[in-house]
């Protein structure tokens, strides 16, 4: 039998490429091209627009930064706002927090929830959570309306290109900031410092314009470009590299594949091309 690749381009010059068994989804939703092909080496895949999304086998790296940083830096995160991460992988994380009373999940594609729940369960499985609360909606337009509503924000969205564009404004970051209760903090996945260098560094600017503590942090994430990948932590008030819920972050701990409480201190460590490429 011919092989089956996939490679997720790159530019003209570098991609990743995965061999598959085959494609169990593809649709044209109102706002991208929504797949799930199963690979041999990471199992089901899901892609936007030809980009990899998350993998059933590495997922656990992006998901396990982007929730457990952000909310092990807050004493007593209650109420949890997820904007894109139609996967459900990030809320299912946030759950994992025994302080977690609600969490809304803002996402602007349904078709991107409902292929999640059927192709990828053991992402999106908390989605049915009573906990959750499901919103699909432009995530700009939601941020609009909230004042004061929550303490812990994740960003949790595709590259700074389609749908998910508008998420990478100086003024949806400042709708961020009034979203947040005092003493709240935030999270947005900021791409790869190694092949999305431009863009990690327009987006630090670009926080550092609102937020007066913003804190870029970095982990593995094997199936993204660069296999490396950035998140950038901000707040009006907290240092994230201090664990403020020491209890808490013993019971991630536990489940965690990824995260433990040296690792919380460690990715806040930039090599020095990071460090010049974000100025912190
Ligand atoms: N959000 C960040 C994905 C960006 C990957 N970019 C790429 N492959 N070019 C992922 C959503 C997971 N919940």
């Amino acid at each position: 039998m011919t092989d089956i690749w996939y490679t997720e381009k790159y530019n003209n010059n570098l991609g990743l490429t995965f061999k598959i068994k085959g494609t169990l989804h593809c649709e044209q939703s109102d706002f991208q091209k929504v797949e799930v092909i199963e690979t041999e080496a990471y199992g089901k895949m899901l892609l936007l627009d030809g980009l990899v999304m998350t993998t059933e086998k590495d997922e656990f790296f992006y998901h396990e930064m982007i929730s457990h940083i952000p909310m092990l830096s807050h004493p007593n995160p209650e109420r949890v706002l997820v904007v894109g991460g139609g996967d459900g992988g990030t809320v299912r994380e946030v759950l994992n927090h025994p302080s977690v009373k609600e969490v809304v999940l803002c996402e602007i594609d349904g078709a991107v929830i409902d292929v999640s729940k059927k192709y990828l369960p053991s992402i999106a499985g908390k989605l049915d959570d009573p906990r959750v609360k499901i919103n699909v909606e432009d995530a700009i337009e939601y941020m609009k309306r909230q004042n004061k509503s929550f303490d812990v924000i994740l960003i949790d969205s595709t590259d700074p290109m389609g749908p998910g564009e508008g998420l990478f404004t100086e003024d949806f970051y400042t709708n961020v900031k009034n979203a947040l209760k005092e003493n709240g903090v935030m999270a947005a996945q900021s791409e790869s410092p190694i092949m999305n260098q431009k863009e990690l560094g327009l987006i630090s600017n670009l926080l550092k314009k609102v937020f007066p503590i913003v804190k870029t942090y970095i982990a593995p994430v094997p199936t993204y470009p660069g296999s490396f990948w950035s998140w950038t932590f901000c707040s009006e008030t907290v240092n994230p590299v201090e664990i403020k819920n020491e209890k808490a972050a013993e019971e991630i701990e536990k489940h965690a594949k990824f995260y433990n409480k040296d690792i919380h201190k460690s990715v806040f460590v930039l090599p020095n091309f990071i460090k010049d490429i974000v100025k912190q």
